[in-house]
């Protein structure tokens, strides 16, 4: 148990160092000072107004502005009007501070599970890394080389890999000659993958060695394509060869063909398309959003002005996928502060990660990153792992982490400045320095987006990482960027006031019963105006006029379908989504998401789709459960079974899941209508690579009703 194996020195120190009374004094002390001063503090926060109402054209709502800029940010500094030049004058700037950082594989091997299955297992060494200085010429040299390759720079390149160094390397290569990537999720399938390359025409495709294998299934498919361009790999054998339609070269081949044969830089100017990114959309074929340069520097400006005192001294780790804005914006924020990026994986994360040879260090311990970004379900399972090893330990260790928690709880929900006792230096010690370690010991922010985050999961990581979290919300569509909880607010549920760089208005929504004159708080659909929104869908005039729209005075408006509203300190909190909201027979709307959050509380619970038929008065879930809660359930009564599939398939399982779920909806105070009536537990969990949940891990409810529609057919019985 890693983390809480330390418990008794840590007494003993305690112990000696301060002597009973110490420990009684300490402890008033850390009680009382809190107390006094987070009263003070309290009435300064409560009062804090964090977005302003202002007047602006467009459909009548309610508009919000970020209170502390009186115009809209576009730059984070003069002169950074696009990706090139921001990254230019960064590495410059930053020339000999750590840029780019990547672990060296010092052994990789295969192990093979009791029953069979076999796992790759990695030993990683230290973080190597690369100047800023010298980034920029591993850019140049790539941008050269792609030119002298006969890439025509009118023509655009795609980037189709997990997440690494070269992968930025080439981005920004790229915008040195004004040419346009297009990004696509790692995890799409082959169909997403053959219609993003055909529709935008792209003749040079950067991927990593795991794509390289697969292109050749579909390469008769890509008739535009001409260069394949590969990021090498240790420990991966040689490069395939040119095909005949197309030639293969790897990233270093490239770079060294542009170092020899050096080509003037073209650079593109603000509104130029940097990016179109594929997304996963919940329907049908992904679409391409259009991102100009201009918005990503704007989103980078405003989230910049989050993270408070970013800098040099900062190193983030970065794992998420870059095809996605999130992690993108997020990346360019630190280029912009001159921080290190030390990049890692989601299966190396931690010492315990899957892919990680036991007893040899995560990607996280390594580097000890003093920012993230990560989405929910990360968060979620960091929690759960600690909680289990907190019940698994037991005994004094657990009534500790409890004590130590509500504590600390009581503290944050009272004010953050609470935290300034010796109590919590005790807390601090005894507990959670050594969860801490788990992600290197050193975080001090964590970005959140993507989806909501649980308050549970969010005080979770405010006490246990010591960390505030900065809890985004905003869309593909609208460059990441949209709101922002700030650092000092310690509310939950919330997803703060609009970054600098945007205006959010709420527009009624009559119909779903939402309007802008609902108490206590305006409501309506979301919708995001400003510098950061999109040039919209690429070559989708009729999708891009639905949902973008351009006022009077030339502002860009996109709508979300996301339903909020506004607290009285302008922050926003998203209550619903248009269309997950289903209307039942008897008239009564159901809102999935909400239903979904409120049952997904139950233990038994690793993932829920709740599904309602308008033809139906009644709605039902498919849930798939947490395979460790209902095994131990099963054992804990006697129940037989052949194997994990069939103990799904019995009344006994569903009925048990089924009360859990009644117990969630009741503590949720939910309407009878919405507690699934009948539900099917499913032994298969949900991933990205299945394609029944994005990348951020939302459900894709459309995919999902595809592939169980005999088993919802059957729950409708
Ligand atoms: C090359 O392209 C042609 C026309 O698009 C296609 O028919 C052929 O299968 C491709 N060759 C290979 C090796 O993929
Ligand atoms: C690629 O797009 C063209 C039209 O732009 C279409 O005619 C062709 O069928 C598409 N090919 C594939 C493989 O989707
Ligand atoms: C960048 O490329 C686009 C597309 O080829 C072109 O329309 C635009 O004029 C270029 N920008 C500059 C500054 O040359
Ligand atoms: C980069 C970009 O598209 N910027 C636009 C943002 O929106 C303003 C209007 O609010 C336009 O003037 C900019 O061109």
């Amino acid at each position: 148990m890693p983390f809480l194996d330390k418990f008794s020195t840590n007494h003993m120190f305690i112990g000696k160092g301060y002597g009973m009374y110490g420990i009684i004094a300490a402890v008033i002390v850390g009680l009382v000072v809190p107390l006094l001063l987070s009263s003070i503090f309290i009435n300064k926060r409560k009062n804090r107004q964090r977005a302003v109402a202002v007047e602006v054209g467009g459909e009548p709502g309610i508009t919000m502005k970020n209170s502390r800029f009186s115009a809209l940010v576009e730059v984070p500094w003069e002169g950074a009007t696009t990706m090139a030049v921001l990254f230019e004058q960064s590495c410059r700037k930053h020339a000999k501070h750590p840029c780019l950082g990547t672990r060296k594989l010092i052994k990789k091997e295969v192990v093979e599970s009791s029953d069979g299955r076999k796992f790759e297992k990695l030993q990683l060494g230290e973080y190597q890394w690369l100047s800023y200085g010298v980034a920029f010429e591993h850019a140049c040299n790539f941008a050269s080389g792609l030119v002298k390759l006969g890439h025509d720079i009118k023509d655009r390149a795609a980037i189709f890999a997990d997440t690494r160094a070269e992968w930025l390397l080439a981005f920004q290569g790229c915008f040195r000659q004004n040419i346009t990537i297009v990004t696509i999720y790692s995890s799409l399938g082959e169909e997403a993958l053959v219609h993003s390359l055909n529709e935008t025409e792209v003749s040079t495709l950067i991927c990593d060695f795991k794509q390289l294998k697969r292109l050749s299934a579909i390469s008769s498919r890509l008739e535009t394509l001409k260069h394949v361009i590969y990021f090498e790999d240790e420990g991966e054998a040689g490069s395939l060869s040119n095909n005949g339609n197309w030639t293969v070269l790897s990233f270093n081949e490239v770079q060294k063909l542009g170092k020899e044969n050096p080509v003037t830089p073209r650079l593109p100017s603000r509104t130029d398309i940097a990016v179109i990114m594929y997304t996963s959309g919940s329907t049908g074929l992904p679409k391409g959003v259009m991102v100009s340069h201009g918005n990503i520097v704007a989103t980078a400006a405003a989230v910049r002005t989050i993270i408070p005192g970013i800098g040099r001294n900062d190193v983030y780790l970065a794992y998420l996928p870059l095809a996605h804005v999130l992690e993108l914006a997020a990346e360019t924020v630190m280029l912009s502060a001159g921080s290190a990026i030390g990049y890692g994986s989601a299966l190396t994360l931690t010492d315990t990660s899957n892919k990680i040879k036991k007893g040899t260090k995560g990607d996280a311990s390594v580097l000890k990153p003093t920012l993230m970004a990560t989405v929910p379900a990360i968060l979620d399972r960091v929690r759960d792992g600690v909680l289990k090893k907190v019940e698994e330990q037991g005994g004094v260790s657990k009534r500790l982490f409890n004590v130590g928690y509500k504590r600390r709880l009581l503290a944050i929900e009272g004010s953050w400045y609470g935290a300034w006792g010796l109590e919590r230096l005790i807390w601090e010690n005894l507990v959670f320095k050594k969860i801490r370690t788990i992600l290197g010991g050193k975080i001090r922010f964590v970005l959140c987006g993507g989806a909501p985050l649980s308050k549970d999961t969010q005080r979770f990581t405010n006490i246990c990482l010591g960390a505030p979290v900065g809890q985004g919300y905003g869309l593909t569509e609208t460059c990441a960027g949209a709101t922002f909880s700030e650092a000092d607010d310690t509310s939950i549920g919330r997803v703060g006031p609009p970054i600098p760089s945007c205006y959010i208005k709420l527009v009624s929504w009559e119909e779903g019963g939402y309007t802008i004159s609902d108490a206590p708080m305006p409501r309506g659909e979301v919708v995001v105006g400003g510098h950061n929104v999109t040039l919209g869908y690429f070559k989708n005039e009729a999708k891009t006029n639905e949902v973008y729209k351009v006022d009077e005075n030339g502002v860009r408006w996109f709508y979300t379908g996301d339903i909020g509203q506004f607290h009285h300190d302008g922050c926003l909190e998203i209550i619903d989504r248009k269309k997950d909201i289903v209307k039942l027979q008897h008239g009564e709307y159901i809102s999935l998401g909400k239903v979904e959050a409120a049952l997904a509380a139950s233990d038994y619970v690793d993932n829920i789709m709740v599904y309602a038929d308008p033809f139906h008065s009644y709605c039902v879930a498919l849930v798939v459960p947490s395979r460790h809660a209902i095994e131990n359930w099963a054992r804990s009564v006697g129940i037989e079974y052949q194997n994990y599939g069939e103990l799904c398939n019995q009344d006994e399982a569903v009925k048990e899941v089924q009360q859990s779920l009644l117990k969630a909806a009741k503590t949720a105070k939910l309407d009878k209508f919405e507690i699934p009536a009948k539900i099917m537990l499913l032994p298969d969990a949900w991933t990205p690579e299945s394609g029944l949940v994005t990348a951020a891990l939302k459900l894709k409810r459309e995919q999902l009703k595809a592939k169980y529609k005999a088993e919802l057919d059957k729950l409708y019985q």
